[in-house]
């Protein structure tokens, strides 16, 4: 049976611990290939589309598909369920319809959109983004990685046309309901199985202050023009903007060119701020950038402040999580600060989300967990729903 299990080793990052798995590194072509031979061994019907997403096919592709599904690549030094628990409870309930003798009377799908995270190239959800025309083709396949290889190249070197991706209407107009099961991120669930209401709005932004590289001994304090000074203010104008449950991390922040004994000449940080509703988040982007650009004068340093990615608050379908939450025995709807493809599709198709307990609510690091009673739940309710939706 598909399980976390088989790819417990596949991807495991020693250095930082968890799981470092990537759009289009070697290891995430490993997964795809385990989740092509698994659903291909459930006689599912395996197709790429033109984005790098993969989609395995009981019956169809489409009209009107049942699709389910998630992502296997991680943040980096992620956790094991983090979008894999998703794709194996979606082989695992197709084992559980198909044992039960179901046959699906429209077409039913298990889809792995590629780069969720956005752990190599910057932007999020940016297979599910490219396939609902939510970012240009040209823009995503120029998003470089640390190494400086574009999603492009990346893409092209897993057999993948960058010339041929962008909006698929074909692979959208074929998906009638989307359903994504997600280790819960957070603590809000006090029973096994619960659905989500909605999505905090978020995004990223990228500030990249430039001032002086200079010797670490030989130049005096007056003297100097350094980016490190208004880069750690912004870290700490984060943490005092963020208020009323609005939340900014700077979780990523690279000196250049990083020496020890190096006045640092420029600095990139990222910048990610979430909020309930557009307005607060703008707000609290505004004050951090406010506070930067202050810093930054202070310092005579230039700052460059550019919006990476962002996305409005997201409402789930509220007919199809009453509906399921009923079949489901009236599990609780919540909302949640984590985005996920389902995000990104909600603004196309009817599209609900159920969430595994996790006991911790730690996510995105290697201590992120789930009950496997819990997860047998979430199976169990998976199984139910794709019946209910495809009956
Ligand atoms: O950043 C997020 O919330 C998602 O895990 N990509
Ligand atoms: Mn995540
Ligand atoms: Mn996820
Ligand atoms: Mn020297």
């Amino acid at each position: 049976m598909a399980d976390l299990a088989d790819i417990a080793d596949v991807g495991r990052d020693a250095r930082r611990g968890g799981y470092s798995r990537h759009g289009f590194d070697r290891v995430e072509l490993e997964l795809r290939a385990w989740f092509t031979e698994e659903a291909t061994r459930r006689g599912l019907d395996v197709h790429p589309d033109r984005n790098g997403n993969l989609w395995a096919w009981w019956g169809g592709p489409g009209p009107d598909a049942v699709v389910t599904g998630s992502h296997l690549d991680s943040v980096p030094g992620g956790g094991a369920f983090d979008g894999p628990l998703g794709v194996v409870s979606a082989l695992q309930a197709v084992d559980v319809l198909r044992a039960k003798g179901f046959r699906p009377s429209r077409p039913l799908a298990v889809v792995v959109f590629v780069e969720e995270e956005g752990g190599r190239f910057g932007v999020a959800c940016l297979g599910s983004r490219l396939m609902t025309g939510a970012i240009p083709p040209e823009a995503a396949c120029a998003l470089t990685d640390p190494d400086g290889v574009s999603f492009g190249e990346a893409a092209h070197r897993a057999g993948f046309d960058p010339l041929r991706m962008g909006r698929d209407d074909a692979a959208l107009a074929s998906v009638g309901r989307f359903v994504e099961l997600h280790v819960e991120q957070g603590r809000g669930l006090t029973v096994p199985v619960g659905l989500a209401s909605s999505i905090l709005a978020h995004g990223r932004w990228r500030f990249t202050f430039t001032g002086e590289g200079n010797h670490a001994g030989a130049t005096l304090i007056e003297d100097r023009r350094d980016p490190m000074l208004p880069a750690s203010r912004l870290v700490l104008a984060a943490r005092r903007a963020a208020t009323g449950g609005a939340r900014a991390t700077v979780g990523r922040l690279v000196p250049n060119p990083g020496g020890t004994n190096v006045i640092a000449s420029s600095v990139d940080v990222w910048l990610d701020a979430r909020a309930a509703d557009d307005h607060r988040t703008r707000e609290v982007v505004a004050l951090i950038t406010e506070e930067a650009r202050a810093a930054a004068a202070e310092e005579g340093c230039e700052v460059r402040v550019t919006e990476e990615s962002y996305g409005d608050t997201v409402h789930f379908d509220r007919g199809l999580a009453a509906e399921l939450s009923s079949v489901l025995g009236d599990v609780p709807a919540l909302p949640t600060g984590a985005g996920h493809d389902a995000g990104i599709l909600a603004a196309h198709v009817p599209t609900a989300m159920l969430f595994v307990r996790n006991p911790t609510g730690i996510s995105h690091a290697p201590e992120e967990f789930a009950e496997a009673d819990d997860c047998a739940a979430g199976v169990a309710a998976l199984a139910t729903t794709l019946e209910h939706l495809a009956r």
